[in-house]
């Protein structure tokens, strides 16, 4: 594998994006790990569960990547289930780090289970629409029913119960909690356009944008998941 790998770096095209930001994507996701997990060390013990997590979303999306990238370059295609398993577990972690901070304002395990199963919905219903029914309306109805998953989620954590338990936290929590749901609700939001840049019948509108879908979704997945960790790092070292 490492000579695939070696072999495949000497041949990327300068002006594969793609393979460019699978490439980065490695190195960010692994710098990343190593800074959250170095970092338990020094945050308070209450804070520790909360960046383990945060690594190990990192770690896990690292692991992905260098399959991705590996695929990309062999197969020429987009990695789509790699990518798939990865959010899979990656998002479900990113739905535990609500719950952790909203613990000590009494998060039950059931808000975490509604977050996580609205999070399965919505990807499980992606993975259909871009791999399996991905003609005809397929990509739109499938997509359509990934969004309401999504605004779901949305619902949940900037109006819902896990809103009233952010209420009812210390400053710096709620402060935190406001800047996660930015992520959910703009960071996020990067995917859906992935989605319909990359998947055959959507609306016209995107075709005709000049990005491909895997630069689109790497660009988001190092937002989202080094920014939820880098949020709740800067939580755990000013919440003591
Ligand atoms: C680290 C990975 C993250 C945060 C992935 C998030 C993925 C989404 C929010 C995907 C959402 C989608 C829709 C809302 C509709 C179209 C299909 C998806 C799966 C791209």
């Amino acid at each position: 594998m490492i000579s695939t790998i070696l072999s495949a770096v000497q041949a990327m095209a300068s002006d594969d994006y793609v393979g460019f930001t699978f490439f980065v994507g490695c190195m960010a996701m692994m710098a990343a790990s190593a800074f959250f997990f170095l970092s338990m060390g020094s945050v308070e013990g209450k804070w520790k569960t909360s960046l383990l997590v945060s690594g190990l979303i990192t770690f896990i999306a690292a692991v992905h990547y260098f399959y991705m990238r590996d695929y990309w370059a062999v197969v020429g295609e987009s990695p789509t289930f790699f990518r798939y398993v990865d959010w899979t577990l990656t998002v479900p972690l990113m739905c535990v780090e609500f719950y952790l901070i909203l613990k000590a304002a009494g998060a039950k395990t059931g808000l975490l289970w509604k977050l996580i199963w609205a999070s399965v919905v919505m990807l499980v219903a992606g993975y259909l629409g871009e791999a399996v029914y991905n003609t005809g309306s397929g990509p739109a109805i499938w997509g359509l029913f990934s969004g309401l998953a999504y605004f779901y989620i949305v619902y949940l954590i900037m109006a819902g119960e896990a809103k009233q338990l952010a209420q009812a936290s210390s400053p710096a929590v709620q402060k935190a909690h406001d800047i996660l749901c930015k992520f959910v609700l703009i960071g996020w939001g990067i995917y859906p356009l992935g989605y319909m840049i990359g998947t055959e019948g959507w609306y016209d509108f995107v075709d005709g944008i000049p990005v491909d879908m895997d630069v689109v979704y790497n660009i988001g997945d190092a937002i989202n998941k080094i920014g939820f960790g880098l949020v709740i790092y800067s939580l755990a070292v000013s919440d003591k």
